[in-house]
């Protein structure tokens, strides 16, 4: 077999709450890695999905299917996606010998829908490691609708720092379909996660003087550790942002794979 050395590609797991854009950013970024002729695998570990639209290289569902733990265990949804999860895990060896025949110069991982699936069951940390905990780091989805409120965007600060402790993987967080705000509402957002400050007031005025004290000594404890602060917009839709995530990846592992060479020249050839 073989394993995850040195030369096992940097791995970009997609988070991010129901709907915030996962596996439709996996399908977008596999599209535009292809211009750059230096492809990006796509896995998908989402049992749930009802069709994806990218190729997957790795497919859970080729080993655990969704409406088959319905059936077989008389569960509802939401019940088979945690027992699925579980299931999974008991079967990390083999999942494990496929990731590994797998190679490739950057490999990004769709997750189950509800961000909890991914962040607290147990099954994820063996597939971090599975795939290799150094070279892996997570992108975080900012639903664009929710961020639209101050105590909504807060909300997704929070959380996302949640996942960052669980998983304890750089993280860094886009705004998702920023093609769905107007611009002022985009400007607006983005000045938010650059100036605590005027977060605290806009906060203030929505949420009162209590919940903005708690939830702003938190943010400012959270900044402090952050190893990429900040919020990037994307649109999958429009393909923007794509190239954002790939600086991220490179920034972490750069001197870790082939890909960097490759792609950095392929960004320098677009330029020009
Ligand atoms: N306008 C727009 N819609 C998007 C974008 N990304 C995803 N969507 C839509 O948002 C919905 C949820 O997307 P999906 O990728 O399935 O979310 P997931 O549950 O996080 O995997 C779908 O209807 C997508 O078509 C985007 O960049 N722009
Ligand atoms: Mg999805």
């Amino acid at each position: 077999m073989v394993g995850m050395d040195s030369s096992s590609p940097p791995v970009l797991f997609v988070v991010g709450t129901a709907g915030a854009g996962k596996s439709s950013l996996v399908t977008s970024f596999q599209r535009w890695s292809r211009f750059l002729e230096t492809e990006a695998i796509a896995i998908n570990l989402d049992p749930g999905a009802e069709r994806v639209h990218y190729d997957a290289e790795f497919d859970v569902r080729d080993l655990i299917s969704l409406t088959e733990v319905m059936a077989e265990y008389d569960l509802g949804p939401n019940g088979a996606q945690i027992l699925a999860a579980d299931l999974l895990a008991a079967q990390a060896g083999d999942v494990a010998d496929q990731l590994h025949s797998l190679s490739g110069e950057l490999m990004i991982v769709d997750t189950p829908g509800q961000v909890e699936l991914f962040a607290f069951r147990e099954a994820s940390n063996h597939l971090i490691e599975t795939l290799g905990r150094e070279q892996s780091a997570i992108i975080y989805l900012f639903d664009p609708m929710l961020s639209r409120s101050p105590s909504g965007f807060v909300s997704q600060m929070l959380l996302s720092s949640i996942v960052e402790f669980r998983l304890g993987l750089p993280t860094k967080n886009f705004l998702s379909k920023a093609d769905l705000l107007e611009p002022e509402q985009l400007e607006q957002i983005l000045e938010w996660s650059e100036r605590l400050e005027i977060l605290e007031l806009a906060l203030y005025d929505e949420a009162g003087g209590q919940r903005t004290e708690f939830a702003i000594n938190q943010l400012r404890m959270m900044q402090e550790f952050s190893q990429a602060p900040g919020l990037t917009p994307l649109s999958s839709e429009l393909e923007e942002g794509m190239a954002d995530i790939l600086t991220f990846a490179q920034a972490l592992f750069g001197g870790m794979s082939d890909a960097r060479d490759g792609f950095a020249a392929d960004i320098e050839h677009e330029k020009n």
